[in-house]
């Protein structure tokens, strides 16, 4: 498949966010990989209406922290439909990365069956830095934007099924 810098998806199987209220949690940790990673994901809710209001954004100091932040929002938020999870781990010489990954992985997960809401998994865990490049705007897209995306059709998905 023909790798662009945009992000592949079909447009008009997105929903459109007017209604919607979402979180988005960025890990500071290679801040340079997650502002952009925001950005595509900002980008994105804009795109498809979601209003500036009811966008919501806080930092964390490292992706370990994403659960906790994701927990917080949505403990804190009421009106929140979804949380997007922004974060950017990369091999290290000690065993930190994949602590960190298993911890979050699992972590997002729980908040997201706690609270019986969509939280999104957008944490780049690569071996190095060119391969987050890559994924944050570089050759093989934004994950940002593909995250967003994924919380619009899962709002959507929570929405039609509570009908
Ligand atoms: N946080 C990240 O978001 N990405 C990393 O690549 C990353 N590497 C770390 C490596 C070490 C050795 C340590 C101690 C922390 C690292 N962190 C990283 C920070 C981690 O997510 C968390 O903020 C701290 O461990 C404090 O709980």
């Amino acid at each position: 498949m023909k790798k662009t810098n945009l992000s592949d998806y079909d447009p008009s199987l997105v929903p459109n966010g007017k209604d919607f209220s979402i979180g988005i949690v960025v890990a500071e940790w290679n801040k340079e990989i997650t502002d952009a990673l925001a950005n595509g994901a900002l980008d994105t809710l804009r795109q498809y209406d979601v209003a500036e209001k009811n966008i919501h954004l806080i930092h964390v100091p490292g992706s370990y922290e994403l659960t906790s932040g994701a927990d917080m929002m949505l403990r804190n938020i009421d009106s929140l439909d979804a949380v997007i999870c922004i974060g950017c781990v990369i091999q290290g010489e000690t065993r930190h990365f994949d602590f960190i990954c298993e911890a979050v992985s699992q972590g997002l997960t729980n908040v997201a069956l706690k609270h019986e809401k969509p939280v999104i998994f957008s944490l780049l865990t690569t071996n190095d830095m060119q391969q987050a490049l890559d994924r944050a705007g570089g050759k093989h897209g934004n994950k940002g934007v593909e995250g967003a995306v994924t919380a619009l059709k899962m709002v959507k998905l929570q929405k039609d099924l509570k009908k």
